[in-house]
């Protein structure tokens, strides 16, 4: 068994409904919690529109590479095609951590899978809704998420904002 935290971004199409598609077939993978929608600005260097971004954690019995496998399922499963790097996209599924159940992180799992997410902690739309859902939250090497937020420039962490009322 091992505890994924996952990233999920679309920015063509209908993006509400890919991403709430997603995070429902999430729920046959041992769906733990996931964060509302939040609207925020493209990341890189390609114009492209705003994404919705949000994350989920998920604990099962898949490894690592069986946890990118997935993310890979749910893209193509969104009709995903892969054409510019960092371009906009349907559905992409990052995998930003993955642990044991004793705790250890999982890091390097293959050369397909850098783990944790090599840009994960420079990154307001993945700590934003993750710290949401687990104000704890560690990400590995790097430290807690809560102070990852405190450190981004302010005006990115202003940016990520809550698109839906759930609950
Ligand atoms: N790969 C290696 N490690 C991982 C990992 N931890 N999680 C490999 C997922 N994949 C990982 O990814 C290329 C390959 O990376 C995968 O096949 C896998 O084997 P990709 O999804 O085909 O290409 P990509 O997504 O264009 O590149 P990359 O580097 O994953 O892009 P990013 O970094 O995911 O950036 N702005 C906002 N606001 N919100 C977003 O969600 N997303 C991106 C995509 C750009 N700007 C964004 C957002
Ligand atoms: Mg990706």
């Amino acid at each position: 068994m091992s505890r994924a935290v996952l990233s999920l971004g679309a920015n063509l199409g209908d993006r509400a409904a890919t991403l709430q598609a997603a995070l429902a077939a999430l729920a046959d993978d041992g769906l733990l919690a996931r964060s509302a929608l939040y609207e925020t600005p493209p990341w890189g260097p390609v114009e492209q529109p705003p994404y919705l971004n949000a994350v989920a954690v998920v604990r099962g019995p898949r490894d690592a590479a069986g946890w990118l496998a997935r993310a890979h399922e749910l893209e193509q499963a969104a009709g995903r095609t892969r054409k510019v790097r960092w371009g906009a996209r349907t559905l992409d599924v990052d995998v930003v951590t993955v642990t044991g159940d004793d705790g250890t992180p999982v890091l390097n799992a293959d050369p397909e899978l850098t783990l944790p997410h090599p840009r994960a902690h420079e990154r307001a739309f993945v700590l934003v809704p993750w710290l949401s859902l687990e104000p704890a939250a560690v990400l590995p090497g790097r430290g807690r998420v809560a102070d990852l937020v405190a450190a981004l420039p302010a005006a990115d962490v202003d940016a990520v904002r809550r698109w839906e009322h759930l609950h």
